[in-house]
């Protein structure tokens, strides 16, 4: 049987693109910073990383449509943080950013991954960039170095 799978390196010349909605951005900086710091610690090169911030994670679905379209990355990174705590259409905007992101993502033909938080209360988000519960904008990004990887070694095979 052939595996065929991603491995977590870059070889450098990669154009990868974060999208932060920056509501909360207390949060969402540290998501920015995890997704950053795992770009470059997997072999990336900081040059080719593009940071596009919009409002909030409403917004994100319409500026990774406008980057696909741009055909400038390999790969896109979404970052944000939605609050239930603090945000009383909560449900909506969760739903939005989600349906978008997954939407856009599926006809991208490049990778896009979704770092964009959904909890219920500040402590649970602080939990998810860079403490405790580790740093879902490093995970977002290093899933798209693994698919990347894993899109090159299907090509090839
Ligand atoms: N945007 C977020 O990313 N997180 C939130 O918790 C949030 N709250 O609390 O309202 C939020 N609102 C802004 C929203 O994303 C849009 O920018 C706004 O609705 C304008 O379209």
């Amino acid at each position: 049987m052939k595996i065929i799978e991603g491995n977590l390196s870059l070889k450098g010349h990669e154009k990868v693109l974060i999208i932060n909605g920056r509501f909360n951005h207390i949060i969402t900086d540290r998501l920015v910073e995890g997704a950053r710091d795992a770009f470059i610690r997997h072999g990336g090169n900081d040059d080719n990383l593009d940071l596009i911030l919009v409002p909030g994670a409403f917004e994100v679905p319409f500026a990774l449509s406008k980057a696909v379209e741009s055909s400038k990355y390999d790969a896109i990174c979404c970052v944000g943080a939605v609050i239930r705590g603090s945000t009383p259409h909560f449900d909506y905007i969760s739903a939005e950013a989600t349906k978008g992101i997954a939407t856009v993502g599926i006809s991208a033909g490049i990778p896009v991954s979704n770092g964009v938080l959904t909890t219920d209360t500040i402590e649970q988000a602080i939990e998810r960039a860079g403490s405790k519960a580790g740093n879902k904008g490093g995970e977002a990004m290093v899933t798209i170095i693994e698919m990347l990887d894993l899109y090159a070694n299907m090509k090839a095979n």
